[in-house]
């Protein structure tokens, strides 16, 4: 019996220890912190352009009473859709997200630029709509879906499918309480030429969540087809003195985007186009302005409380005049001008301000004057709406444990076929300092944890603590639109905790880090343009955050 007893102490005590390794072995970031610096200066009269910096593409604004919401695509990323609210189109606060449970969505394999793209938010007697399209989601589901809401911070229903191919479904509610949605498909007997596309309309049954009656082709390729415009995408109608109004984004989402308008006496149409289109492009302005803001498209307008028109769009700010970005595209508000019965947004040859006179609304909220700075102490029993994962599991990957984040292990950064173990925030500024305290004890060769710069499953950076041939080391190591790791630098690490800090400098980056009450250079200057839309593809900007992995 006392053999039994002592055996019994002997099992629990190595469990102990094993457990206590394995918790020791743990990746455990106990803070985070950004800086964005800015240099543009706004009174307050004014605000600064973008208003939402950072990967917030395909903005659609709706207002309801004296309140304003706002939905963003979201592609790869869980939770997705994120819906902001604003009292003066200005200071936006995100207050949920639409998709935010494994089973709207499952993500697996899901790429970072594939899954949610661009949406539409809309209200209608007491009930919140948003319509989008899951984009190589999974094989049985259908692209075009549509959710609703009581309230817009959500919960938000599973996503019903409406059945029809094509990308950026929007609804439009008409006087009569009919309900239509347009989207963009293939045109009516086939694309003549790449990029061809068509803007279809069908009537909508909000109750039985269906699409009804016919479908007609209201806009074929563009403003003009003889110019074989390309890229016909994001459509919005709105109703205004009767007539109705159908605004589009043409061009393509690179440096040739803009935003061009039709008009009908009728819901069906025709739509005739605007003879002074775009109403908004930067495609025509020198790259090598000061402070450029380019891309600028896939516009929505809104209608403010007093009569007035604006509007929010997606457009990019290259570092310099490469056209290079790794920012994304993000959301930009200007006025709208009505010229004899046409709303502009921009004359052409204009460029974007990023100082513009505030609307005529009362300020509230804060909003964000160019730089912003945060840190994370995780504290909370939950992390900030501004985290983002990659693709989706059941439950997520980390825990917040007494000022600490810890991961389950997830897969492997990279492995497009696995959701790695990472959070991150978007890259809000050309000119940022990130920084995070990690404490690790790799316990196996390729056991990694630290920060992660994610463009894609093929494009990212790491900089945080390996262990590589049975040494833990300090590394930077780079993905370059490839499958294979790429080591830029690494030191032996002398400790299991150490700071971490990158300094974001347009296309560079420098790694500094602190340990054992140490500072050092561990790289300085890395060009990091293959972080950039522009070199790595997709529709995404830069996500950067916190990662581990562990054999
Ligand atoms: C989006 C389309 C577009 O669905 O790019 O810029 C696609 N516009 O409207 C992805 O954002």
């Amino acid at each position: 019996m006392k053999q039994k007893k002592l055996f019994m102490l002997f099992s629990a005590l190595i469990a102990l220890v094993g457990m206590d390794t394995a918790l020791a072995s743990e990746a455990k970031f106990e803070r985070f912190s950004y800086h964005g610096e800015s240099d543009i200066q706004a009174n307050a009269h004014q605000y600064v352009n973008p208003v939402m910096p950072g990967f917030y593409p395909d903005p659609s604004v709706t207002r309801v009473g004296d309140d304003y919401y706002l939905v963003n695509s979201s592609f790869g990323y869980f939770p997705g859709l994120p819906i902001f609210h604003s009292k003066d189109l200005v200071s936006w606060q995100q207050i949920g997200n639409a998709f935010d449970r494994y089973e709207q969505f499952n993500f697996a394999n899901v790429g970072t630029s594939r899954g949610i793209f661009a949406p539409d938010i809309s209200y209608h007697d007491g009930l919140f709509y948003l319509t989008s399209t899951c984009v190589e989601c999974s094989e049985h589901f259908l692209d075009n879906f549509v959710m609703t809401a009581k309230e817009p911070q959500g919960p938000w229903s599973e996503p019903v499918s409406l059945g029809f191919g094509g990308i950026d479904p929007s609804i439009f509610w008409d006087d009569d309480g009919k309900a239509y949605i347009v989207h963009n498909d293939d045109p009516q007997g086939g694309s003549l030429y790449d990029g061809h596309k068509a803007i279809w309309l069908q009537q909508f049954d909000p109750q039985s969540m269906k699409m009804v009656g016919e479908r007609t082709q209201v806009i074929n390729g563009g403003v003009d087809l003889k110019q074989q415009p390309f890229w016909i995408e994001g459509p919005h109608i709105f109703k205004k003195d009767g007539q109705y109004y159908l605004t589009a984004a043409e061009g393509g989402t690179e440096s040739n985007h803009s935003q061009v308008i039709f008009r009908a006496n009728s819901i069906k149409g025709p739509y005739l186009p605007y003879a002074h289109n775009p109403i908004l492009t930067q495609r025509t302005l020198k790259k090598d302005r000061k402070n450029p803001v380019a891309n600028a498209g896939h516009a929505d307008l809104v209608q403010t409380q007093s009569g007035d028109w604006w509007s929010v769009f997606l457009a990019v700010r290259p570092y310099d005049q490469t056209g290079d970005f790794s920012t994304g595209r993000e959301t930009f508000l200007l006025p709208v001008t009505w010229k004899d019965g046409w709303p502009v947004i921009l004359e052409p040859g204009k460029p974007v301000p990023l100082v513009v006179s505030r609307p005529e609304i009362h300020p509230s909220g804060q909003a964000i004057q160019g730089s912003l700075k945060y840190s994370d102490e995780f504290n909370e029993d939950q992390l900030s709406l501004r985290w983002i994962s990659l693709r989706n599991t059941k439950a997520p990957l980390y825990r917040l444990e007494q000022g600490a984040l810890m991961f389950r292990s997830g897969g492997r950064i990279g492995n497009q076929k696995e959701v790695p173990a990472f959070v991150g925030v978007r890259q809000q500024h050309n000119q940022a300092t990130v920084s995070t305290t990690l404490a690790f004890s790799p316990q196996h060769n390729g056991d990694q944890a630290g920060l992660v710069a994610l463009q894609s499953d093929q494009s990212f950076l790491f900089y945080g603590i390996e262990k590589r041939h049975g040494k833990n080391i300090l590394a930077v190591f780079s993905r370059e639109q490839s499958a294979e790791d790429r080591l830029i630098r690494s030191v032996p690490l002398p400790a299991e905790t150490v700071d971490l800090t990158v300094h974001i400098n347009g296309g560079k980056m420098t790694f500094d880090y602190r340990v054992n009450g140490q500072s050092k250079i561990l790289l300085a200057d890395f060009d990091t343009r293959f972080l950039s839309t522009t070199k790595a593809g997709g529709f995404v900007g830069t996500v950067i955050g916190l990662y581990a992995y562990q054999k």
